[in-house]
């Protein structure tokens, strides 16, 4: 019996320290750290050890007209629970995972499974930007400007069969590196998964970075899915494994709590989490709400998709 720890997913929409607060809390905790370098944490020394490389990336017209998040609430302020249920447990354990060298076993129905370094399977000299709202389903959103390629393009190199009607993914799950997967908050290695028309759509995005430099660990470093309609939780990060399959895969959070969390996971204000409304979200800095967009806006792109279906059944 998994041992739910849902409630620490609620913090953020009913703690009385708003995530603004809270961010300043941490900058000011780091700025002291700073001015007494004998009390400085081992953990904010090696968070700032690894230098993140700048990447070339070239823009698109997937730009939004809203300015980005800060990049120190996208890169404080996360959900990583293979490092701790904590928003900021991310930020402060991420530093023991190491991210290169890096490689991901593809599998399944594709004609060209293997093993891949992960420079052979990204083709880091057609890299794009690319912004894009992120909607967690626990109603708070952000502006992120990724650095990635479509996904489409890697499925395109490990050439899937015609029965491939599905893509997992799974996280990496190292007990040495990942000092939260003692606890069974979740079914490990964390796994999602999405259907080849979604995975093939224009949208869906596999990032290696964020403003312009490689993915800090906490954010999924160094490969993470980013699927801009869906629930945050279907953006899986630090990828191990791609298996194409004709049946629908197991994803982690349906696992945990089926009621709550389905395959489909798209972001819809008309169907609420039975524990909370899902009709509007924080954007992070800001206080007050703003209506949450069915698919979070991108309609136009990927309501095609669903034509047919009941999106209150297939949630
Ligand atoms: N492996 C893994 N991927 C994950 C998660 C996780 O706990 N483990 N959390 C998900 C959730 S709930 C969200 S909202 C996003 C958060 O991404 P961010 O921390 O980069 O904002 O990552 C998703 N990907
Ligand atoms: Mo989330």
């Amino acid at each position: 019996m998994l041992i739910k720890r849902s409630e620490n997913w609620q913090e953020s929409e009913n703690s009385v320290t708003s995530e603004t607060v809270y961010l300043n809390r941490r900058r000011l905790l780091a700025g002291v750290a700073v001015a007494g370098a004998a009390a400085l944490a081992p953990s904010v020394f090696a968070q700032r050890d690894r230098v993140l490389k700048p990447l070339t990336a070239t823009p698109t017209s997937f730009k939004l007209d809203e300015s980005p998040t800060p990049e120190d609430a996208i890169t404080q302020y996360n959900n990583y629970y293979e490092f701790g249920t904590g928003k900021g447990d991310p930020a402060d354990n991420a530093w023991r995972l190491k991210p290169a060298p890096w490689s991901v076993k593809v599998d399944g129905l594709v004609d060209k499974p293997g093993t891949y370094a992960l420079e052979d399977l990204v083709d880091f000299n057609a890299l794009e930007d690319r912004i894009y709202r992120l909607r967690c389903v626990e109603a708070w959103s952000m502006i992120v400007p990724w650095v990635g390629i479509p996904l489409a393009s890697v499925l395109k190199k490990i050439e899937p069969q015609s029965g491939a009607k599905y893509v997992a993914f799974e996280t990496l799950a190292d007990r040495d590196q990942m000092p939260g997967l003692r606890w069974p908050v979740l079914d490990w290695p964390y796994t999602e998964g999405l259907r080849m028309d979604e995975a093939m759509n224009d949208l869906a995005f596999l990032a290696v970075g964020l403003y312009g430099k490689e993915l800090p660990n906490q954010n999924g470093a160094p490969l993470r899915l980013v699927v801009p309609w869906k629930y945050g939780f279907k953006s899986i990060k630090s990828i191990v494994r791609i298996s194409l399959t004709d049946t629908q895969p197991a994803t982690s959070w349906n696992i945990s709590a089926p009621r709550e969390y389905g395959f489909y996971s798209n972001v819809n204000p008309d169907v609420d989490h039975p524990r909370w409304s899902q009709s509007r979200e924080r954007r992070i800095g800001e206080f007050g709400r703003r209506k949450t967009a069915k698919f979070n806006g991108y309609g136009d792109l990927v309501a095609g998709m669903y034509a047919g279906m009941d999106l209150s059944k297939n949630y």
